[in-house]
């Protein structure tokens, strides 16, 4: 059969699929009894699990606990969010600085927790924004974006932000291969001369946290798409999976899916870090932002930054090594040895799984099937441990139990498979619905899994929960993977388009949540850490409220003194020092959101008023039985 038509065919499948019809008719769909119980959480009784799971389009993270599937937080990261004010307070905008302005809004695909030793220790978790490329690293003791950095020569950073076992290194690989170079107005049908890929290595301070882009690999103009860490004995390896290996400047499939294979590409860093300390990366003045949240100052610290060192590894031997894997290759996952490499090809009807023993021989013995654009290609026999034949349609992604069982999700067929690595043998499968794409078992991709659960995150909701107009919820599943077989115990809602997740037994984080920040510690330009220092203070157009806030009033609560035009910031110090009594700010007619200010931090609303009046203002967020009256007026006068 021709690729054409292969493709074609799967594309007809998977629409068949979306039609309700397609729900298995011997499955069992509802849960009752037993299965039900397996995720009842008491009223007054914690989750086992935080699951970290990516917003999507709403470019924020969303943290639920397992196996209730309750919504305990909403993280924004890319997007502003109003709930929260960030991106709306000063203290925020600053993170979503980048070389194309403030960019309030991103998609989220993947999130990775930070590990040590290979194994997931609570203190990050790392999520990409695949438009305008940039990684996050969020605090897990206060839940809250900590750092972004921009990724230059990028561009729809989708193989990110996946981590070496001891979070050594975030890497980010382009989707879209772009431009390089001074001029980049080149015509589009120049891609195969012009374009070119990168893969971004960022490093990551153990003690802070604090990210820096290491290294870049100036690579082919191949798409990259996913990847993940060697552990264990192929510690210092990186493997990434790419498609469009024609180079085709247009996707349409008769394009981009014509060859039998793409690659998976296999980075030595360990090598990279030899030539880098050699001297042999090339300088390159590039523009890209970093912003960074400091907790002591409640203020972020954004910068634009200039210089990033490239490797090319076509001059550069010993760092890369391309390997066929067939079709439109997707999820690439490296099992809890170390060993095993599994790709999957979204239009395949089987799952290579390559061994990372085989790979170092075949480049010791030069078993390569020639260069692609001056990278060896590894023959596909020569990597190979096997394939799992005729496990599904469509694989995309593979989680690991620890046990030596894999699970791969499959689109087209819409379920998720558990095979047996060595064997490579099916031993069991579950509808999902419908059409999943990734799925999690708790740190399922590193080199201890908690194998308690696997949760699916579906693309497709439709019959699943009550109508809600045209629109319905995004929904994840959970199966019970304790026993030989899967079992469904729970649906659950998601915001966004669920890509990634991971989960964490919830004792590795919450042992280190943060409860309040010290007033004593409040390192805040604005900061008043007393009532009685409350103050207005005008500096040209500029006035400056030093205000407080505790229960139930704020100081100053009647302004006066200001004139349409000024430049007016509320800077709010929230003097409680109790766990869980934020306050909120907000101002009529001002064209931002609210601040909302947890204990013993200060938060700054930027207003500039443009009528004259007198505008009531008030706390958000219940506070105490006086909540309605925490409140004041600030009067606007004509110029
Ligand atoms: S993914 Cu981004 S298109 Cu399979 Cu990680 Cu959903
Ligand atoms: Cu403070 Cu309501």
């Amino acid at each position: 059969m021709k690729p054409f038509n292969q493709t074609f065919l799967l594309l007809t499948v998977t629409a068949a699929c979306w039609l309700p019809a397609c729900k298995p008719n011997n499955a069992a769909t509802a849960v009752s009894g037993d299965a039900a119980a397996k995720a009842y959480v008491a009223p007054g009784k914690y989750d086992e699990f935080y699951n970290f799971v990516s917003g999507g389009f709403s470019g924020q993270l969303s943290v639920y606990g397992l196996p209730s599937g309750r919504l305990l937080r909403v993280i924004p990261v890319f997007s502003v969010d109003p709930e929260k004010g960030y991106g709306y307070s000063e203290n925020s905008k600053g993170m979503l600085n980048t070389s194309h302005g403030f960019v309030p809004w991103d998609d989220l695909h993947h999130t990775e927790l930070s590990q040590t030793n290979g194994e997931v220790d609570g203190r990050w978790v790392f999520a990409n924004a695949n438009n305008t490329p940039r990684v996050a690293r969020v605090d897990l003791k206060t839940f809250r974006t900590a750092e972004i950095i921009e990724l230059p020569n990028s561009a729809g950073n989708h193989s990110s932000p996946f981590i070496t076992e001891n979070t050594e290194y975030v890497v980010a690989g382009t989707r879209f291969s772009v431009p390089i170079g001074d001029n980049q107005d080149v015509p589009i049908s120049s891609y195969k001369q012009n374009f070119k890929g990168s893969l971004s290595f960022i490093s990551v301070d153990k003690g802070t946290g604090n990210m820096d882009i290491a290294f870049q690999l100036q690579t082919p103009g191949v798409n990259f798409d996913l990847s993940h860490a060697g552990k264990g004995p192929s510690h210092g390896w990186f493997f990434f999976s790419c498609y469009n290996s024609e180079q085709a400047n247009t996707l349409l499939e008769v394009n981009a899916s014509q060859r039998d294979k793409d690659f998976i590409l296999a980075v030595n860093w360990k090598k990279a870090e030899e030539y880098l300390k050699a001297g042999k990366g090339v300088k390159k003045n590039v523009k890209y932002s970093r912003s960074r949240y400091d907790e002591r100052s409640h203020m972020t610290k954004s910068e634009m930054l200039n210089e990033v060192t490239v490797l090319d590894p076509a001059v550069l031997k010993d760092i890369c090594y391309f390997i066929p894997c067939p079709k439109s290759p997707h999820g690439c996952d490296v099992d809890p040895s170390g060993e095993y490499i599994v790709g999957s090809g979204k239009l395949a009807a089987l799952v290579p799984v390559f061994s990372y023993t085989k790979i170092q021989k075949a480049i010791a013995d030069k078993a390569y099937d020639g260069e692609f654009e001056g990278i060896p290609v590894i023959k596909y026999e020569a990597a190979l441990y096997g394939e799992v034949q005729k496990p599904g349609l469509g694989p995309l992604h593979t989680e690991f139990d620890g046990k030596g069982n894999a699970y791969t999700s499959f689109f087209v067929s819409s379920e998720i498979v558990k095979w047996n690595i060595k064997e490579l043998k099916v031993l069991d499968r579950v509808p999902t619905y419908y059409s999943i794409g990734h799925l999690c078992v708790p740190g399922g991709d590193s080199r201890k899994p908690n194998a308690k659960y696997v949760i699916a995150y579906n693309k497709i909701t439709k019959d699943r929960y009550l109508p809600t107009g045209p629109e319905l919820a995004q929904s994840a599943q959970l199966f019970d993977i304790s026993g030989d077989k899967m079992q469904l115990i729970l649906d659950f809602p998601t915001i966004g388009e669920p890509h990634y997740a991971q989960a964490i037994a919830a004792d590795l984080v919450s042992k280190n949540s943060t409860k309040l920040y010290k007033i004593e510690e409040n390192t805040n330009t604005y900061v008043t850490k007393g009532e009685k220092e409350a103050k207005v203070v005008r500096e040209g157009n500029k006035v400056h409220v030093y205000a407080t806030s505790i229960r139930s009033h704020f100081a100053p609560d009647n302004i006066e003194g200001v004139k349409v035009g000024d430049e007016v910031y509320f800077h709010v110090t929230n003097l409680e020092q109790d766990w869980d009594i934020p306050h909120g700010f907000a101002v009529k007619g001002a064209n931002n959101a609210e601040l909302l200010i947890m204990p013993g931090e200060t938060q700054t609303l930027k207003w500039v008023p443009e009528k004259p009046g007198v505008y009531p203002f008030y706390c958000t967020d219940f506070c105490s039985a006086l909540h309605q009256e925490m409140s004041g007026y600030i009067r606007v006068s004509a110029p």
